[in-house]
């Protein structure tokens, strides 16, 4: 028996009791949209697996099998494109977490609390489709989308082939379709392919294949304390990473959407979809890129929305949790839906979904031994 039409039943059913539609559906000012729901731009789908569990149909044993075999592997292996897994050095230093004027009130933005962070290594790119395509030919592995079969994919994006196999659409948030077939190495559909787009950011990565890529690679998912810090940057108090205004210098330097969403991208910045993860300006002083933008980007914390004030070290997130936080939003984030292009702004899912906006970047507590420091 074929069970995806109940598992897709389940699905839906279970995502919208995810999301709150009354807050997906204001696309009037942020002034006018409910402010206090984590759940308002559609971005936090998630995929449900109990019911995969349940059926028994499916076995999710990719990231074992790879943990058996990684040893063997060598992350520092050569491609035919450019090598964008190098980090940058961010010193240990001090600031402040979160926002005392949240967007989202929801979301755990706020409030403001006093964080210490220790030095750490960071990715100054995205994960490519190009790097991840190294770890997936040395280990064979397989993505948690490519278990299940699907993933969420923006419907602008997918083919009039692939939608008339659409049967569902999730309530409030109508252009997020779950599409058979969607996995990293076709992220919009069966019938797409990354072949003209290997230097873009890998998406539709589960957190659960991010942290497999970053083991392989020696590295870590950074906290999401480690994240925040690296995005701000030293600027205090300040929206993006380089500051408040959205085009400084009266340029681009993120991949947002442009136009209104979604009925239409204007592709102001250049990009209607993703971006290679080198385009754009560093984006502060520790010269990261599209830290803000392009993909949304998993952090290793829980997702928590009580933050007590008191000052930390190094903290964490959570000791449990169902979802994971992610940071930084994505090129289908608008100022009217999705206003989560920001350091202090943050979303979740659970930590085997994935999406056609959502990718990752690693970190470490020390330069892996392949890898020369890249200049900030
Ligand atoms: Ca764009
Ligand atoms: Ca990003």
């Amino acid at each position: 028996m074929d069970p995806w039409p109940r598992i897709l039943q389940v699905m839906i059913c279970l995502v919208l009791a995810r999301c709150d539609v009354s807050a997906e559906k204001c696309s009037k000012g942020e002034s006018e949209c409910p402010n206090d729901d984590p759940k308002s731009c559609g971005c936090s789908i998630s995929r449900d697996t109990s019911i995969y569990k349940q059926s028994g149909d499916l076995k999710l044993e990719s990231v074992d099998r790879y943990r058996q075999t990684k040893d063997k592997l060598t992350p520092a292996s050569k491609t035919d494109f450019p090598r964008t897994h190098g980090m940058v050095n961010i010193p240990g230093g001090s600031f402040f977490m979160g926002t005392n004027e949240p967007i989202f009130v929801a979301d755990g933005e706020g409030p403001e609390r006093f964080v210490r962070v220790n030095a750490f290594y960071l990715d100054k790119y995205e994960v490519s489709n190009a790097e991840f395509e190294l770890f997936v030919n040395a280990t064979n592995y397989k993505t948690e989308a490519e278990t299940f079969g699907n993933s969420f994919v923006m419907d602008t994006y997918v083919s009039e082939d692939v939608k008339k196999k659409i049967k569902q659409a999730v309530q409030g948030a109508p252009w997020w379709v779950p599409v058979d077939g969607a996995d990293w190495k076709h992220p919009y559909g069966e019938d797409s392919s990354t072949k003209e787009i290997m230097d873009h950011p890998v998406l539709h990565t589960s957190w659960n294949d991010a942290v497999a890529y970053c083991e392989w690679m020696t590295k870590r998912l950074p906290t999401e304390a480690e994240w925040e810090y690296a995005c701000r940057g030293d600027k205090v108090g300040r929206l993006f990473p380089w500051g408040n205004k959205v085009n400084p210098k009266e340029e681009h330097w993120m991949n947002i959407w442009h136009g209104e969403f979604p009925n239409s991208n204007t592709a102001d910045d250049g990009y209607e979809t993703t971006a290679p993860v080198t385009a754009f300006p560093k984006q502060n002083k520790f010269g990261l890129k599209n830290m803000i933008g392009n993909a949304w980007e998993w952090t290793s914390d829980w997702w928590g929305t009580q933050h007590s004030t008191e000052s930390k070290d190094n903290p964490m997130g959570p000791d449990r949790g169902a979802d994971k936080v992610k940071k930084g939003g994505s090129f289908m984030c608008h100022e009217t839906y999705c206003y989560r292009y920001r350091c202090a702004a943050r979303s979740q899912n659970t930590p085997d979904s994935s999406a056609v906006n959502l990718g990752f970047r690693c970190a470490s507590n020390k330069l892996p031994k392949y890898l020369h420091m890249e200049d900030p």
